[in-house]
C-alpha cells in the first residue's frame, strides 16, 4: 500500500491529486506545518530536510515531488497522464513539467516566506516585490501556451498536476492578474476535477 505523508495547502497536494486521478489506494499520514512535526527525529528519517511530500512504497521512500509523480506513473499504472516519447506532445509535456520547479516555485517560496512564515518585523517589502515580479514574468510564457489550448501538454496530463497545482497557488497569492485570462480560465478548469477538490480539501 502507497503512503503519502502530507501538509494541507503544501506540494504534497499535488501526490494526492495525482493518486486520486489515478484512482489508487493509499494511506495519507496528514502532518501539521510545524517545525515540531516536520524536523521531528521520526519525519527526518523519512526526508533529511523534514519536507513534504515524502511517498513510500514497500521499501521504497522518495522524496521530490517530480520524481515522485514520474514514479508513481510508472510503477502505478499511469501511463494516460503522460504523452508518449514519439509524440509531438511529449517535449512540451517534460518543459512544462520541470518549468514548475525551476522557474514558478522559486519565485512562489519566497512570497510564501515573506507574507505567511516571516514575523512582520522580519520581512521585506523590496524582496517580496522582487518575487511578484519574477513570478509574474515566469506566468507569462504559461499564459502564452494556453491562447491554444485547455491544458498544458495536449489532454490533461501530469504536467497539469505539477506546474496546475503551482498556478492555483499562485492564484491563492494573489499574483494571477486579470489580464491573464487564458490562465484564469485554466484554473477554473482544474478546480472543476473531482480529484483536484479532494486534493484540496486534504
Ligand atoms: N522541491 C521539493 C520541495 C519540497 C518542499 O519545500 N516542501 C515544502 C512544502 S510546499 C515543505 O515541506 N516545507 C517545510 C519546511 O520548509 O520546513 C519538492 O518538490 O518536493
Amino acid at each position: 500500500m502507497l503512503k503519502l505523508h502530507h501538509v494541507s495547502n503544501t506540494r504534497s497536494g499535488r501526490i494526492v491529486w495525482l493518486l486520486e486521478e489515478l484512482g489508487l489506494s493509499y494511506d495519507l499520514n496528514v502532518l501539521e506545518f510545524h517545525p515540531k512535526a516536520l524536523k521531528s527525529d521520526e519525519h527526518r528519517a523519512r526526508h533529511p530536510l523534514g519536507r513534504v511530500p515524502v511517498l513510500e512504497d514497500g521499501d521504497v521512500r522518495l522524496y521530490e515531488s517530480g520524481a515522485i509523480i514520474e514514479y508513481v506513473l510508472s510503477r502505478h499504472g499511469g501511463a494516460a497522464l503522460k504523452p508518449p516519447v514519439e509524440s509531438a506532445e511529449y517535449p512540451g509535456y517534460l518543459q512544462w513539467f520541470h518549468y514548475c520547479e525551476g522557474m514558478v516555485m522559486p519565485p512562489i517560496n519566497t512570497i510564501v516566506v515573506q507574507t505567511k512564515i516571516l514575523s512582520p518585523e522580519r520581512r521585506s517589502e523590496e524582496v517580496l516585490g522582487q518575487a511578484q515580479r519574477l513570478l509574474s514574468k515566469a506566468l507569462g510564457p504559461i499564459e502564452e501556451a494556453l491562447e491554444r489550448r485547455d491544458y498544458l501538454a495536449g489532454n490533461f496530463s501530469a504536467a497539469d498536476i505539477q506546474l496546475g497545482h503551482a498556478i492555483f497557488m499562485s492564484g491563492r497569492l494573489g499574483c494571477v492578474g486579470p489580464e491573464m485570462t487564458n490562465i484564469g480560465a485554466y484554473i477554473t478548469r482544474i478546480e472543476a476535477r473531482p480529484a483536484f477538490q479532494t486534493a484540496i480539501a486534504a
